[in-house]
């Protein structure tokens, strides 16, 4: 993908935005999805990988973006200019992302590129395109502790003027737990993906532990994509994808999308980045009402993340 790709993309936004609008969502087996999705349900059902493709699967804002530039510099060996040559969702294509033309969906995107490409998507477990299974590409998962993600679904349903209004905070809390949102619920994803991880090429990473330890967690990206590349690379890696600089940085903040589509001054795409911000938003009340909830929907599994409460 070039930085002429990267630009008529751009472009392709600008023309369709003034017909962009928040969309309804349509379930696609239980699983609510955006109507543009849903309209080329098939062709991203049947979309058949290269086994060198690498995939990264997240319930959205759980770290996502992060976790791509990770993974592009690995395959770049840290080279940051390789890496800054386009958007990161041009690098790395949403797989099933669909809006009106002349906007290119994540499907043409990948047709252009030639593998390994690195894939996007927030498909649970249960709607993932089987060719990624049959062809055991190789899966890197990012799980984000519950409240925190909830906060920042908010923050972006906000932003993005093409998700549904989320509504105010409090009815918010109940969607996300009753898994109405774009991409259905938090609690099957994370659980769809763990029951996998044993059976499959999965590795299962936490947001808190990117946080905490980025270095070991970028190592251990690097050991289970067969890479190799040296310590000074490992942290200059670190250092490039840190917070503040992935905020500074045009090609990973997300500010080649037009504000008619993400309105960063409802709030920035790059928000803020940390750990346990929940408890600068949810009520005694509403701490109650989701713990109960969260016990009783991940009973019958043990995640271990960090930061519950
Ligand atoms: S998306 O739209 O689903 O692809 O969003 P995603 O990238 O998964 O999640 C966005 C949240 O991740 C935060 N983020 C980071 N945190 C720490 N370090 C780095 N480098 C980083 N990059 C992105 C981003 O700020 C969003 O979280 P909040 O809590 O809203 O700040």
């Amino acid at each position: 993908m070039t930085e002429k790709d990267a630009l008529s993309f751009s472009q392709a936004i600008m023309e369709a935005s003034a017909s962009l609008t928040r969309l309804p969502l349509i379930p696609v087996k239980g699983v609510p999805l955006i109507s543009y999705i849903v309209e080329i349900w098939d062709s991203i059902w049947a979309f058949r990988p290269d086994p060198s493709d690498i995939l990264i699967a997240t319930y959205p804002k759980a770290g996502t973006t992060w976790t791509q530039e990770i993974i592009d510099l690995l395959l770049h060996n840290g080279d940051a200019v390789a890496c800054k040559q386009a958007p990161t969702h041009i690098r790395s294509p949403f797989l099933e992302i669909n809006s009106p033309p002349p906007i290119p969906s994540g499907l043409d995107l990948l047709k252009k590129m030639k593998p390994p490409r690195l894939i996007k998507t927030h498909l649970p477990f249960a709607l993932l395109p089987p060719g990624f299974l049959e062809n055991n590409c190789k899966i890197v998962y990012v799980a984000r502790n519950a409240k925190d993600n909830l906060v920042s679904y908010f923050y972006f349903d906000n932003m993005n003027q093409c998700h549904p209004e989320p509504g105010p905070w409090e009815g918010y809390v109940h969607k996300f737990m009753r898994g109405e949102l774009s991409w259905g619920s938090w609690y099957d994803h994370v659980k769809g993906y763990w029951l996998e991880k044993e059976k499959r090429d999965i590795l299962y990473l936490f947001y808190e532990d990117l946080k905490a330890n980025p270095r070991r967690e970028v190592e251990r990206i690097m050991r289970f994509l067969d890479l190799s590349v040296s310590d000074e690379v490992i942290d200059k890696i670190v250092e490039i994808t840190s917070f503040k600089n992935m905020k500074e940085n045009p090609m990973t903040n997300y500010s080649s999308i037009p504000p008619s589509v993400f309105n960063q001054s409802v709030s920035p795409f790059m928000r803020k980045g940390e750990v346990g911000d929940w408890k600068n938003h949810f009520t005694p009340e509403q701490i109650k009402i989701f713990e109960e909830d969260y016990e009783k929907q991940m009973k019958d599994v043990n995640i271990p993340f960090r930061s519950l409460i």
